[in-house]
């Protein structure tokens, strides 16, 4: 447990400057929380005050299993990241008359689902340009429905089923009574890329391009650590189930909460961090990241990761709620929504999504980029450009992209501004480029890319057409900058360019 997370590692990446030192006036501005004195009034956005009642940052009982935890300076990243944030988030008039308006939201988000519930990407570019840790207001959002007010004064999680000792944990005995966990983690939803199955033929959901990926650092009590100051679990105990307080349809009338279940293994295994994140680069998580607290399963797709938590409870089995079963299911290709009714494919435990799959995404050239042709440029290089993750902790190990379909590939290098944690995982995404010749470039079609993993995982040539349409991975493919022709470098012939895509 415990990455290093070395503020140099962000500094690089996001080169906002130097720290500022935390003024009065910074809290106020940007509703900081912890780390400050115990007693202080917090207001996060849109939220309701967050008083702490002790300091989060020590742990409780020795942390001597983890020599090699770094400390982040709290609310540092929070402030950088909301002055690094063109615009900040804000009421947004798109939100009027729904149950949501009066979240807070950045609005470079683009809306991928109307007015309601808010499901929202960063556009690449601003993903991109933000490097490894992506400001909390641009993480992309994934809302089944509204998003539930909280308060961090009177919200619980329930710890029930088969722990010995079930309890009832306020938020000051979450972040102030528990060993803290501090590490940044990729969240991916696996719909993501979604559109590319919609245009092949459409599927049940609605269409996420490349940007259903976001990293934060995200500070929390190990789950384990809270089962165990529960008396530990009962015998037969299998799964333990999460509840959020979202007031869902569930496929019918409503009264369903988001909710899910991950197998007690995984929540029990040191290595894994799974957590009860209440802090999301050093701030209190945003309203629609699952203010006051979520669930974080580093490695796993993002829709195991329950925002709003209130329920936990250990169980012989998996979880029976609607979402468990209805999202996240990876179908085979002749199975439609008939076919998965009639023959119950959804409950088939061989189609669950829990692990990620290996992916990669370019970023540059991004749509509509400009490329200028002249005698100087087809001397050059041009820089390819993207991210690229996996699951279960593998780390990325080999980036290539073809310009020709395929025929060969480019070895790309690789930036993985993360360290492994102590047991040698990868939580996060990584960065890739290659120098293509502008030549090679303008005689292409196409510009694809494919990642490996340590296990030697990587991406299929072509699209798995399914249902939900989910854990689209398939080598990404992009088109060639838009070429612009320029005969000389002169201005004037400037003034005169042809664009071409041949
Ligand atoms: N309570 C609750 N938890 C939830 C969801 C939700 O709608 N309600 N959506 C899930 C899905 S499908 C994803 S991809 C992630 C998205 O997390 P984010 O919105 O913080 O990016 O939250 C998951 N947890
Ligand atoms: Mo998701």
């Amino acid at each position: 447990m415990g990455a290093c997370v070395e503020p140099t590692h962000f500094a690089t990446s996001l080169d906002l400057g130097s720290p500022q030192p935390l003024l009065a006036t910074d809290v106020d501005a940007a509703m900081a929380y912890p780390p400050l004195a115990p007693g202080h009034v917090l207001r996060p956005a849109g939220g309701s005050p967050v008083r702490l009642v002790s300091s989060p940052h020590k742990a409780a009982g020795g942390d001597d299993e983890h020599p090699d935890r770094h400390e982040l300076s709290g609310s540092r990243y929070y402030l950088r990241h909301l002055r690094a944030v063109e615009e900040p988030p804000a009421r947004d008039p798109r939100d009027e008359g729904t149950a949501d308006a009066w979240v807070e939201r950045s609005p470079s988000l683009l809306r991928l689902t109307g007015r309601h519930p808010f499901n929202a990407e960063p556009p690449l570019p601003l993903l991109t340009r933000h490097g490894f840790v992506t400001p909390a207001p641009l993480h992309y959002v994934r809302n089944h429905g509204a998003v539930p007010r909280a308060d961090w004064t009177t919200w619980t999680v329930e710890v029930t089923g088969l722990v010995r000792r079930p309890a009832r944990l306020a938020m000051a005995d979450l972040a102030g009574g528990f060993r803290a966990l501090e590490l940044p983690v990729t969240l991916a939803c696996s719909s993501g890329r979604r559109k590319e199955q919609n245009m092949a033929r459409k599927t049940l959901g609605f269409n996420w391009g490349p940007g259903a990926v976001s990293t934060s650092v995200w500070r929390g009590a190990p789950l384990r650590d809270v089962l165990r100051r529960c008396g530990g679990v009962e015998h037969g105990a299998r799964y333990v189930c999460f509840e959020g307080a979202d007031d869902l349809p569930g496929g019918g009338g409503g009264g369903c909460t988001y909710g899910t279940s991950i197998a007690l293994k995984r929540d029990m295994d040191p290595t894994m961090d799974v957590m009860l994140a209440y802090m999301q680069n050093g701030g209190p998580l945003l309203p629609d990241h699952g203010f006051p607290v979520r669930l974080i399963v580093p490695g796993c797709t993002a829709g195991r990761m329950v925002k709003w938590l209130r329920r936990i409870v250990v169980t012989t089995t998996e979880s029976d709620n609607y979402y468990h079963y209805r999202d996240n299911r990876f179908l085979p290709s002749h199975v439609d929504v008939k076919l998965a009714d009639a023959e119950g494919w959804w409950y088939k435990p061989e189609y669950v999504i829990n692990e990620l799959n290996v992916n990669s995404v370019i970023t540059t050239p991004g749509h509509g980029d400009i490329l200028p042709i002249n005698a100087a440029t087809t001397q050059s290089a041009y820089a390819v450009r993207g991210f690229a993750y996996s699951g279960a902790g593998k780390k990325v190990t080999r980036v290539e992209v073809t310009l020709n379909g395929g025929e060969t590939w480019l070895l790309c290098a690789l930036d993985h501004p993360e360290k492994p944690t102590k047991f040698g995982k990868y939580w996060c995404w990584c960065f890739w480029s290659v120098d293509v010749e502008v030549a090679d470039l303008l005689a292409s079609r196409e510009i694809a890319v494919r990642a490996w993993d340590q296990s030697l995982n990587t991406q299929p040539e072509n699209l798995t057409w399914n249902l939900m349409a989910r854990s689209n991975t398939p080598m990404a493919a992009r088109g060639r900058p838009l070429f612009l022709y320029c005969d000389a470098l002169s201005d004037s012939d400037h003034n005169h360019p042809r664009f071409g895509r041949e």
